[in-house]
């Protein structure tokens, strides 16, 4: 018997991504136009400014930009977030992170599924950030048992692709032909469907308890709610969308503008209203709208560090308090003057994050290290050998996401109006369980690509190490 090679995850994964992108396009064409307006902003920014462009070079980011993006959705059950799980294991996809949104008045939790070693992410950095349901957080008993009801009798998958989950599993590969097949069922589970699974009076009800809850729970599956491309320049995209017809939400969420990006700065388009059929008891069919799907876009920058995460959220915090209200369209320009005053006290010089440690970086050896003879270099330190020109250093991206952000991008597509936040306390250990594993330390694979690149140094100074 002759044995097919598997096609490797990186692949399926940028093809599957492609796949999704395009389904979107066609579903959401404000989508396409808001892709058009982010590639036409990267482009310029590229040509003025020849140091990002250096930077993009060096770390090799220029040949993922046009391809990156990340997506969301939202389950219902325990058991389709633990075959997610399964389905995102094909495309090298493993649960990174846990966010809950609940204090912010969000009924979920979430992880985001990731590729996890730089070389992957450089291949194809595809994210999906899939929350799950707490149907615990709804109030009334009857309610919360319907919802479950419901839940309980859809099928989010088609059973082909359980099929090729399992000779996933049992191969440990998928065939091009498998591979193919793959990429043409999942879609299948992220699909809108424009006819809702319930009567538009149970619509009605689940849509006043919290609107995600309609949202997740009256519709056939799981349908992406957004794609979300890299912008280079987020200021100027969100300034640029009204002439486009794109109403941007009121405040880009995140840290404010710096000379050195940190994290993630997301902002987003409001979700449209869409039509959508309810089928009544008796059989027939009523016309309504819904409204959950968006475009958004996000410019990212270095991943902290623990010190330098809690200083973020400390002076995010600060900023909040401050303003007192959420930010809004009325106070959006208030909100962007406090918060560049807040983060003040965040330096903005790579040298100065690096020594104080608040980002992760990438370590390079440069042309010197390869000339020189490499015995001089033998008992120098890393600051010394940078200092010396040995090594140069470029900020890690960040791959993750942040629940403040996060739950900001949600509260602008379901309505401001609501719960401000919920009570029910935070349950890492049962997202885990639901999961069926646990998530991945975010920080730890920081740590992970930030001292692989130090062995690369070493190696190539033909040391035995090299450490911070
Ligand atoms: C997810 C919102 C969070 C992000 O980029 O922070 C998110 C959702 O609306 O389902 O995608
Ligand atoms: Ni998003």
């Amino acid at each position: 018997m002759t044995h097919q090679p598997f096609v490797h995850p990186d692949e399926i994964r940028a093809r599957f991504s492609r796949a999704m992108s395009d389904m979107y396009q066609v579903e959401v064409p404000l989508y396409g136009a808001l892709l058009q307006l982010v590639a036409e902003i990267n482009g310029k920014t590229l040509e003025q400014s020849p140091e990002l462009t250096r930077h993009l070079h060096q770390t090799g980011e220029i040949e993922r930009l046009s391809m990156e993006r990340h997506g969301a959705i939202r389950v219902g059950t325990a058991a389709e977030l633990a075959t997610l799980r399964r389905l995102f294991a094909i495309m090298g996809m493993i649960p990174v992170g846990y966010y809950d949104l609940a204090p912010a008045g969000v009924p979920v939790h979430s992880t985001a599924f990731r590729a996890v070693h730089e070389a992957s992410l450089q291949a194809c950095p595809f994210r999906i950030f899939t929350s799950l349901l707490r149907l615990d957080l709804i109030e009334q008993p009857e309610l919360r048992q319907q919802a479950a009801d419901i839940l309980a009798k859809r099928n989010i998958f088609t059973p082909r692709l359980i099929e090729l989950i399992v000779q996933h599993e049992t191969a440990g590969g998928l065939t091009h032909h498998e591979a193919d097949d793959f990429i043409t069922q999942s879609l299948e589970t992220f699909r809108w469907h424009n006819q809702a699974t319930v009567s538009a009076e149970i619509y009605q009800q689940l849509h006043d308890q919290h609107r995600l809850i309609a949202d997740v729970v009256a519709f056939k599956g799981p349908h992406i709610n957004h794609l979300t491309p890299r912008t280079l320049n987020i200021d100027a995209v969100q300034a640029a969308m009204p002439k486009y017809n794109i109403t941007p939400k009121a405040v880009i969420e995140g840290p404010p503008p710096r000379h050195c990006p940190i994290l993630l700065r997301q902002t987003s388009f409001k979700a449209l209203e869409e039509k959508v059929a309810f089928v009544s008891s008796g059989g027939h069919i009523v016309q309504g709208n819904h409204t959950a799907r968006f475009g958004e876009i996000e410019q990212r920058g270095a991943a902290l560090t623990a010190k330098g995460r809690h200083l973020y959220d400390r002076l995010l915090q600060a900023a909040q308090d401050q303003l007192r209200v959420p930010a809004n369209e009325q106070n959006a320009e208030q909100y962007m003057a406090i918060l560049h005053e807040q983060f003040s006290q965040f330096p903005d010089d790579y040298p100065i994050m690096r020594a104080e440690r608040l980002a992760y970086f990438r370590y390079f050896p440069t042309e010197k290290s390869l000339k020189e003879p490499a015995i001089s270099v033998q008992n120098l330190t890393l600051d010394q050998l940078i200092e010396a020109g040995f090594i140069q250093f470029e900020p890690l991206v960040y791959e993750d996401f942040l629940p403040v952000s996060a739950a900001g991008i949600f509260q602008s597509n379901l309505g401001d109006k609501g719960q401000s936040h919920f009570a029910g306390h935070s349950s890492k250990q049962d997202f885990q369980r639901d999961l069926g594993s646990d998530v991945i330390d975010e920080l730890q694979l920081y740590e992970e690509t930030q001292q692989r690149s130090l062995t690369a140094c070493a190696a190539a100074l033909k040391r035995a190490s090299l450490s911070l």
